[in-house]
């Protein structure tokens, strides 16, 4: 009796996968829409704006990268396959078959490459899933009728002029050669400008992206604060579990098999997980290390990418669980710079001036002289060689104004100090590398801490890692070595 309990409980899981293998909180093809209206609304009068998918990437042989879609595509339509092109019209245009503001041509159903490359929408999934009414297979692109030079503006980003060109009819790189002649866009070795028509526009697109994406939507934060509590809770397991002797493939392969536990797709950006001197190289993705020992510090600078939209936060922590005074010394200083520059987010504030030179870099250049690191705090080093913070959302330096902060805008606070081997101080600070990385929601009248689930504070690090982790029993077979 209760076997059978068991196979129909079993029988109507599977069945209810069945009916719905994907997940119900992807952005709604209502959004999609709204963007795409603002984007028309932002549009000057008579002009087309036009947006390619990104690219396929061979990684070698049969083998492709992992496809990802251009974030400006899918923001503006959900469609997550390549060989696209979407075309946004400022008015309405007269077609045989009515009316229309908008023409999205898309990749051909197939059932062979279906078969062994992944399911397709085509033309009836689009109109239906993602709401749009006139849909064409890539392939009708070359013949379609569109008539560029009637327009006073032609939106579109400029060509990197680096893809393939397929087997396949209406690929990416047809669309683009077919675009290039219906725009008439200067063909390669006449690049003159008088050969080109002269309302082709290759500036305005980014600045309507940049206001548009820089500014989050309910929905989208939704999934946002998804990717950053996820990371978090990668972050404080990764404390718990942390022991010397372990490698830094195995901190990193900890973090993304959180992320995955909670079902964000992707990693938002390569891992970086660097313990010791590793720490200093910026955006160091080898992680190679095959044992951290119980005397440096690892930097752990991780975001989960859920449905899209990417968490980017760092944590750095002693191996031991204990800081030395000169790591702590260290810490302490990038965490004040931090934890006042975060205090001072809020609208109408600009990160660079206000944030970083005024607040963070000014406490960090004082606190490296009072150390004795560097002679006074006007010294230039190299310490703190880079920016204070980024928009973060589809890319995480995602499209977004820096003029001023604006409620809505979702945006890292990262100071940090690196202090490589050979560096010219007292070689007791050698190896020691801080980066901490949270981030920030503005709104109406200040801030709010998205990443507040993972401890930043010194003590409070060293408390979170005398916590036993689940993985302290996770003992794996040793391999043969002989
Ligand atoms: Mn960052």
């Amino acid at each position: 009796m209760k076997k059978i309990l068991t196979l129909i409980l079993l029988a109507g899981t599977l069945f209810s996968f069945a009916q719905n293998e994907l997940p119900d909180d992807f952005l709604s093809s209502e959004f999609h829409q709204e963007r795409r209206d603002l984007v028309r609304e932002k549009m000057p009068a008579n002009s087309v704006a036009i947006f390619f998918a990104s690219p396929v990437r061979n990684r070698a042989n049969d083998v492709d990268y992992v496809y990802h879609q251009d974030p400006n595509l899918y923001y503006l339509t959900g469609y997550k396959e390549p060989h696209a092109v979407l075309l946004i019209f400022k008015e309405e245009q007269d077609g045989p078959e009515g009316s229309y503001d908008e023409i999205f041509f898309i990749q051909p159903r197939n059932a062979m490459a279906e078969m062994w490359t992944g399911r397709r929408m085509g033309i009836n999934g689009v109109k239906e899933k993602l709401a749009f009414n006139q849909v064409f297979n890539n392939t009708e692109f070359e013949d379609y009728n569109i008539d560029f030079s009637k327009f006073d503006k032609v939106l579109f980003y400029d060509f990197y002029n680096d893809v393939r060109d397929t087997n396949a009819e209406g690929d990416l790189y047809d669309l683009i050669v077919s675009f290039k002649q219906k725009a008439g866009y200067p063909t390669e070795g006449d690049l003159t400008i008088e050969s080109s028509a002269n309302n082709l526009d290759m500036e305005t697109l980014d600045q309507i992206m940049k206001d548009l994406r820089g500014i989050k939507t309910e929905e989208e934060l939704n999934l946002l604060r998804k990717a950053v509590d996820i990371s978090c809770i990668a972050q404080v397991e990764v404390m718990k579990a942390m022991k010397p002797g372990m490698s830094e493939l195995e901190i990193q392969g900890l973090h993304e098999f959180i992320f995955k536990k909670y079902k964000a797709e992707y990693e938002g950006y390569p891992s970086i997980v660097g313990a010791g001197n590793n720490g200093c190289i910026l955006h160091y993705i080898e992680n190679y290390k095959p044992e951290i020992s119980s005397d440096e510090m690892i930097l752990m600078d991780l975001g989960a990418e859920y449905h899209g939209y990417t968490a980017d936060v760092t944590r750095t922590i002693p191996v031991d669980g204990k800081f030395s005074p000169e790591e702590k010394a260290i810490y302490d200083l990038v965490y004040r710079a931090q934890d006042e520059a975060i205090k001072a987010c809020k609208p109408g504030v600009n990160i660079q001036r206000d944030l970083d030179f005024a607040i963070a870099r000014r406490i960090i250049n004082e606190g490296l002289a009072e150390l004795g690191i560097i002679d006074s705090a006007n010294q230039r080093h190299l310490y703190y060689p880079h920016g204070l913070g980024h928009h973060i959302g589809l890319d995480v330096h995602d499209k977004g104004n820096y003029e001023y902060l604006e409620p809505g805008m979702a945006i890292t606070i990262e100071p940090g100090i690196y202090i490589p081997e050979g560096a010219k101080c007292d070689e007791k600070w050698w190896g020691i590398a801080v980066r901490i990385e949270d981030d920030v929601l503005i709104t109406e009248d200040g801030y709010e801490l998205l990443s507040d689930i993972a401890p930043r504070k010194s003590e409070e690090i060293e408390k979170m890692m005398q916590e036993p982790s689940p993985l302290d029993e996770f003992v794996l077979p040793a391999l043969d070595e002989d």
